[in-house]
């Protein structure tokens, strides 16, 4: 196959030179394209057949043992002035990267199949859509990317009619870990990507081109490319809100996406517009819209029960993609909290030995199109996305940060995105448990220096007339025995009703240095076995820890020196004054 769109050709043409596959194959994106890479698959072994007739069309996927999350160390940006990407990010000069990623590619492709893989970030039809074409050496790729973006004709159509693409190369190589490297070079639109088979490090449509390049994108052209979930809550009387959060990698986004009422919020509907990625445009009458440039979910197994998220227990029991979880005597995958069956083998392929750790990885991922979703919003296709009434930051903090606060006005809440900190998880390799900063949850994802980044989210104020208000919240406070506070899952329904209740003007809040923040009252606690101690626990001020937090975060916006915007300087001062 070849296509009209010449650069893409030429493009297609070099790589072809340079990492010399035996064949070329052209992703249609149809259904029995799929089927016959999950055929080939299984006969070489990168898919294992799981049981067929309690969970049809799922396979398992094992990765190499040493390629089981994102690797940020050797993720980077490269522009020609570091200063453009910032201290947040790994930085190269093009030229050096260009070099080194050449030497890895050359014939890395040899005896290989070259999948074209043409996809669209968005509903085909979106003004706000993105195309991108990746080139990968791994049918894995090819049947994720199916799940998890428009991809094939479609996508190649309406790049052969607009000319613009992202280009995406990868190969898994010989997956050393000390042969891998995620590039980015956002002046030429371009990603590389070698040694690893990740998803997040080879489904290329996702964090390298919907969130690092296309933020980079968004702050040239006034939009945002966000780690964010989308979600639709509608009330008992039919009053619609739609809600864009971002928390950082396995702090339950997915979980929110997918919320289920509880029985005491009877009449609540809640649907899912995205789970892990939003881009946010101001429409034509100054209202900030969202879509979701995805159309699936690579999300967290472990922890997925019945209990805490119905749907997605439901939701991955038919055609599903699983990696790095264990399975049961009678093939069915299990993972730490499934609350059902018993496992056998691990997800290295082991017979279970208490010694060897967690029986499936601990960012073991499904990965399943989102309309399998039992509550899938149709809206997630609706080109002109949906308009957001409130926007959510979040991290994973035992201490200091209450259970939900409210900016004063956008700049500080702006300040309080920027000041967002997390304890790092298992999806990225690294140190798991660790507080660190991970503003707007995208340390990880911003393809340029946060220190603009945050002069363009504040550039919004002047470019739309009704934004968001902005909140922060913590479902993870502890007390001094470890325990959580809060519940959690469903239950987040009731902040979430706060929220909506402030975005319409219903309650008053209390005024404190760091926010607004519920009278007591204004959450419903009935029947929750959260007593009134625990809620004031939830939601107070401890003055001193905060002048300790605003400190670090001072400390913290040295390191972007005088890129700070003076606006945001400005907002920390006001929390600081306040809290004298
Ligand atoms: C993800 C991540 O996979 O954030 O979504 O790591
Ligand atoms: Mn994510």
């Amino acid at each position: 196959m070849t296509t009209s769109n010449q650069a893409l050709q030429q493009w297609i043409d070099e790589v072809v030179k340079l990492t010399r596959p035996e064949r070329v194959h052209w992703c249609d994106g149809s259904d029995s394209e799929y089927q016959s890479l999950i055929e080939q698959m299984l006969e070489t072994g990168d898919l294992i057949s799981l049981n067929q007739e309690t969970h049809p069309n799922c396979y398992l996927h094992r990765s190499s043992p040493s390629d089981v999350a994102r690797v940020e160390h050797l993720t980077f940006v490269c522009t020609q002035n570091a200063e453009d990407t910032g201290p947040n990010n790994n930085w190269m000069k093009p030229a050096e990267a260009h070099t080194q990623m050449k030497a890895l590619f050359d014939g890395c492709m040899e005896g290989r199949t070259m999948y074209v893989i043409p996809y669209c970030m968005g509903p085909i039809d979106s003004p706000y859509a993105r195309c991108g074409v990746e080139l990968s050496d791994s049918p894995y790729v090819a049947i994720n990317m199916k799940l998890m973006t428009r991809m094939g004709q479609a996508a190649l159509a309406r790049i052969e009619t607009e000319g613009r693409f992202v280009r995406g190369l990868h190969s898994t190589g010989d997956l050393n870990p000390d042969q891998r490297f995620i590039m980015h070079f956002p002046d030429e639109l371009l990603i590389q990507s070698y040694g690893s088979g990740y998803g997040g490090n080879a489904l290329l449509g996702k964090k390298c081109h919907a969130l690092r390049i296309a933020s980079w994108q968004a702050s040239q052209e006034g939009w945002l490319a966000e780690h964010m979930l989308i979600v639709e809550l509608e009330s008992p009387e039919g009053e619609k809100h739609y809600i864009a959060a971002a928390f950082p990698s396995a702090c339950g986004k997915t979980n929110l996406a997918m919320l289920i009422p509880p029985e005491s919020q009877e009449g609540w509907k809640v649907r899912t517009l995205g789970d892990d990625i939003a881009w946010l445009h101001v429409d034509e009458t100054g209202q900030l819209r969202a879509i979701n440039p995805e159309s699936g979910y690579f999300g967290v197994v472990p922890g997925t029960n019945k209990k805490t998220n119905r749907n997605a227990f439901d939701m991955i029991k038919h055609d599903a993609i699983y990696t790095n979880v264990a399975i049961t005597d009678d093939n069915e995958p299990w993972w730490e909290d499934k609350e059902q069956g018993e496992p056998t083998t691990d997800w290295q392929g082991r017979p279970i030995n208490g010694g060897n750790g967690p029986a499936a990885h601990p960012n073991s991922r499904f990965t399943v199109g989102a309309k399998q979703n039992p509550c899938y919003s149709p809206l997630a296709d609706d080109p002109a996305g949906v308009p957001i009434s409130a926007i959510i930051f979040g991290g994973r903090r035992r201490e200091l940060a209450p259970l939900v606060y409210e900016a004063k006005d956008w700049n500080h809440g702006v300040l309080i995105g920027a000041s967002v900190a997390s304890e790092t998880t298992a999806a990225a390799t690294g140190k798991v448990g660790v507080t660190r900063r991970d503003p707007m949850a995208m340390k990880p994802f911003c393809g340029y220096n946060f220190a603009d980044y945050w002069g363009h989210w504040l550039s919004f104020s002047a470019r739309a007339d009704k934004l968001p208000k902005i909140f922060h919240v913590n479902w993870f406070r502890q007390n001094a025995d470890g325990k959580f506070l809060w519940p959690g899952f469903g239950e987040n329904l009731r902040v979430l009703r706060w929220i909506i209740d402030r975005c319409e003007d219903r309650v008053s809040a209390q005024d404190t240095p760091i926010g607004y923040l519920p009278h007591a009252d204004d959450i419903d606690i009935e029947g929750l076995g959260v007593d009134a101690e625990t809620l004031a626990q939830l939601l107070s001020v401890d003055k001193d820890a905060w002048r300790k937090e605003m400190q670090d975060v001072a400390e913290y916006f040295e390191e972007f020196d005088r890129r700070i915007p003076e606006l945001l300087a400005a907002e920390h001062e006001k929390v600081v004054a306040s809290l004298k």
